[in-house]
């Protein structure tokens, strides 16, 4: 079934603060990802989520620490936001045996078993179907656990999304499924490649709650993923919310975009969820004159930390590069 989006009753302002202080992290954290790339010391893939910290943020919050979140290819924010340390996400950029995934993911493949962040997946709906079997594990032990699974709308063309929602809903799984909308798989827009662009009808066919949220408002975010979350906690079987949102950057560090204009793009930045919630909660007289630069300072200083951490990390022994590889016993 489809329902409204909650909208929340009084926002909460105080917490405001809090989501703004993370958003501006991710979003500065992949501003100096940039830098190091044009100078080579990160290489290889890299996507940024600059313009979608909303997201991420709003609904990380809404998680307790030992709930899973399993994500995308895109996925340096949501792993900031579920606690990973910038130290060990750069050093992981950098390729560095200190990085959370030991260096032999790189970008794409940001993974912390501690923190129950499962990735970190390069391929488009992979993390699905490993979303269901987390949360079918927490089912079978009866723990009060949820799984929050991060993808594209690009992933709901796949078959995996279909196995994937079928399951969650017959066995009453509590998964969270978060729809990042961002209107765009690569260079394919959603209207060239689904044939119904409502996408949470299309989840509801399943007979999972779904609703639609703007995914530019932190605070709307939030609340919708608390309430996806909440429900399946309880044991009301697994939502799907569709956050509408928008990347302002490339597709991928390589990507000319030629299939968006320049004034579209424009037009989202005018809706940048970072410069909204500043702006609400100067109105609103919850930021201090000075505070916004303090969280800055305080920013900067983390992510000059964590380049400083993998700057001087280990490279990895060349007699470790087959280690973790799977290899069939000779005959
Ligand atoms: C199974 C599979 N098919 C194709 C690709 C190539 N590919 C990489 S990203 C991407 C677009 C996915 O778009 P979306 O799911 O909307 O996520 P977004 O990049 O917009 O965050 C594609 C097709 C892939 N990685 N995996
Ligand atoms: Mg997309």
């Amino acid at each position: 079934m489809t329902s409204t989006s909650p909208v929340p009753a009084a926002p909460d302002l105080a917490e405001g603060r809090r989501l703004l202080h993370e958003m501006l992290r991710l979003r500065r954290f992949e501003e100096r990802c940039v830098e190091l790339y044009s100078a080579a010391r990160i290489r290889g893939f890299m996507h940024l989520y600059i313009g979608e910290e909303a997201v991420a943020v709003g609904a990380m919050a809404s998680l307790r620490a030992d709930d899973a979140a399993v994500t995308t290819y895109r996925e340096h924010g949501h792993a900031l936001a579920k606690g990973l340390s910038a130290r060990s996400i750069m050093a992981e950029m950098f390729g560095r045996v200190e990085g959370c995934s030991r260096g032999h993911g790189g970008s794409m493949h940001l993974f912390d078993a501690e923190r129950r962040f499962y990735g970190g997946n390069a391929i488009v709906a992979g993390g699905l179907p490993l979303a269901v079997g987390l949360a079918l594990g927490d089912k079978l032990r009866g723990l009060d656990r949820v799984t929050a699974c991060y993808f594209g709308e690009g992933a709901m063309a796949e078959g995996a999304f279909h196995e994937s929602m079928n399951l969650a809903a017959l066995w009453s799984l509590p998964v969270v499924f978060l729809c990042e909308n961002n209107l765009y798989a690569m260079g394919t827009a959603l209207t060239r490649s689904e044939s119904q662009t409502d996408l949470a009808l299309k989840a509801a066919a399943y007979e999972v709650t779904s609703w639609a949220v703007d995914g530019m408002d932190v605070l709307a975010c939030r609340a919708a993923s608390r309430r996806a979350v909440d429900i399946a906690r309880a044991g009301g079987g697994p939502c799907f919310v569709e956050y509408r949102t928008y990347r302002f950057r490339a597709h991928s560090m390589y990507d000319p975009e030629l299939y968006r204009s320049k004034e579209e793009v424009e037009r989202w930045k005018q809706r940048d969820p970072i410069d909204a919630l500043d702006r609400r909660l100067t109105e609103a007289g919850y930021l201090a004159d000075g505070e916004r630069a303090q969280m800055e300072t305080e920013i900067a200083g983390e992510i000059d930390d964590a380049v400083a951490y993998a700057e001087e990390g280990t490279q990895e022994p060349v007699e470790d590069l087959t280690r973790y590889v799977l290899r069939r016993a000779s005959s």
